[in-house]
């Protein structure tokens, strides 16, 4: 199996961005004998998935909605990739944590816990539009998820100047020098190289 936990803010558009991911992976796999993906929510959200894409892309949800994934709910989570192993063994399994989530911790204890997990990757939202002001709201959570990643998608692009995606941009890049980072727009097409990189 393999893993792609999402990070990031309420409202930075993670939902939006799996669901262009579980399309990617749906449409690319070729694997018949096994399902291709199970994602798991910890997070009532604006955008929800929809169970009509679900049953025609088959996949399946989880959802864990009392707690947070990265503290109380920890064990749970664990748990629960146990039995989705146990009992789907499906390609690939996308998290989507809780805004005030730290996504490093959520693979750590993952890394530790948990059989069959051939390859995982935290992928932090960043919300263009808001992030300075959420920088100066909560510096050490914003920080941490930017530096938790992996890969760092800058999303919402659309909504903001030349200017202020730059200085986007250079601040992510200031906080994870280690991360791929890549500006894009969930309400936009998603270059396809990029759900290949992060698959790859
Ligand atoms: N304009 C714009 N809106 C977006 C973009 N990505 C997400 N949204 C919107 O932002 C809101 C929150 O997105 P959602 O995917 O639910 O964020 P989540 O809470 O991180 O899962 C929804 O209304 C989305 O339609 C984007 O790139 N541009
Ligand atoms: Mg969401």
């Amino acid at each position: 199996m393999n893993l792609i936990i999402f990070g990031g803010f309420l409202g930075s558009g993670k939902t939006s961005l799996i669901l262009s991911l579980a399309h990617h992976i749906i449409d690319k796999s070729v694997i018949i004998d096994k399902p291709k993906l199970v994602i798991i929510e910890n997070e009532i959200g604006e955008t929800g998935i929809d169970d009509k894409i679900l049953k025609s892309g088959g996949y399946s949800v989880k959802e864990l909605f009392a707690g947070c994934i990265c503290c109380t709910l920890s064990v749970d989570l664990t748990t629960t990739i146990n039995d989705i192993y146990r009992n789907i063994n499906p390609e690939w399994i996308i998290i989507e944590c809780t805004g005030i989530a730290y996504p490093g911790m959520v693979m750590d204890s993952l890394k530790k816990y948990t059989q069959g997990i051939d390859m995982i990757k935290v992928v932090t939202v960043v919300d263009a539009e808001r992030m300075e002001e959420l920088t100066d709201i909560t510096p050490v959570l914003v920080e941490k998820q930017v530096k938790d990643g992996d890969v760092v998608l800058i999303n919402k692009i659309d909504l903001i100047s030349e200017e202020e995606l730059k200085k986007a941009e250079e601040h992510v890049a200031e906080i994870n020098s280690n991360a791929k980072i890549y500006k894009v727009s969930a309400n936009q097409d998603i270059v396809k190289g990029l759900w290949n990189e992060v698959t790859g």
